[in-house]
């Protein structure tokens, strides 16, 4: 009778090991809620939405002193970033990209939620637009600069804070507050033809000027300023396939269990 419940026992075991083995080989795949945040004071920049995507590695929008193209144009120009989205789709297929907030004044936030392979795309890329400006914006120029994920599928990296110094210009268009975003007319734009350089010095030509959110900016950044936060909070999903292996693996334990006390019952009557 001993054996029996041991023998059960050990079967058991193996059948909740294979169930949970089955479930997180899934568990790769997870929902990854980003947040993004303007740290910045009141009256101070805003943010056009935050283009991103979680990838493999081989999408590169722009470098430092290199001619900014159409992808990061779209960006910072703007904002739209309809070029980005695309050149990202082409570069990497199976990225999974998405935009969050709208125009993201300062002391907001906004969120947004994607379900992702953790082991396929552990990279995070971003851009987004600051204004008011012609075409400043903020973003990775490495592709692998923030890996998310460890080999293990761990969250490692929970947030990135971008400062005042680490926003661009894209070199694309000329300083001109007629036809800077959100406090000129943005369809407005003189060739720049220079390159990408880091620049938050000339938002302050900005001060005095009327948003289009209806206050008088006032940069007030130096370059340690934290001006954006992104952060991330991963959740479990279980996938309706192994959930169903999961439940199979529960209901074969509980089986085991029955036929043990049914063995030990025919084990107790044949001692009689
Ligand atoms: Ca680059
Ligand atoms: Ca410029």
């Amino acid at each position: 009778m001993h054996s029996h419940t041991r023998r059960s026992g050990r079967a058991a075991a193996v059948a909740v090991a294979a169930c949970f083995a089955a479930f997180s080989a899934q568990a790769a795949t997870v929902d990854v809620t980003v947040t993004v945040q303007n740290l910045v004071p009141a009256n101070g920049i805003a943010f056009a939405p935050l283009h991103l995507g979680f990838h493999g590695g081989s999408f590169d929008a722009f470098s430092l002193g290199g001619m900014a193209t159409a992808p990061i144009i779209s960006g910072a120009e703007g904002g739209a970033g309809g070029a980005w989205q695309a050149a990202f789709a082409a570069a990497d297929p199976t990225a999974t990209r998405g935009t969050v907030g709208g125009l993201l004044l300062p002391g907001a936030s906004s969120s947004l939620t994607l379900r992702v392979d953790t082991a396929l795309k552990p990279l995070f890329t971003f851009a987004g637009m600051v204004v008011p400006s012609n075409d400043f914006f903020i973003g990775n120029d490495d592709p692998a600069e923030y890996r998310l994920f460890d080999a293990a599928g761990a969250l490692t990296l929970p947030s990135i804070t971008v400062r005042a110094g680490e926003i661009w210009d894209a070199g694309s268009e000329v300083f001109d507050p007629a036809a800077a975003a959100f406090v000129g007319n943005n369809d407005l734009r003189t060739a720049q033809n220079s390159v990408v350089a880091f620049n938050f010095a000339e938002l302050a030509a900005f001060n005095g000027l009327a948003t289009g959110a209806g206050y008088t900016f006032s940069s007030g950044l130096t370059a340690g300023s934290e001006v954006y936060r992104i952060s991330f909070e991963v959740s479990p999903v279980p996938e309706p396939g192994s959930l169903a292996m999961l439940t199979a693996g529960l209901l074969g334990v509980g089986f085991l269990a029955r036929r043990r006390r049914v063995d030990d019952n025919l084990g107790a009557m044949s001692a009689t």
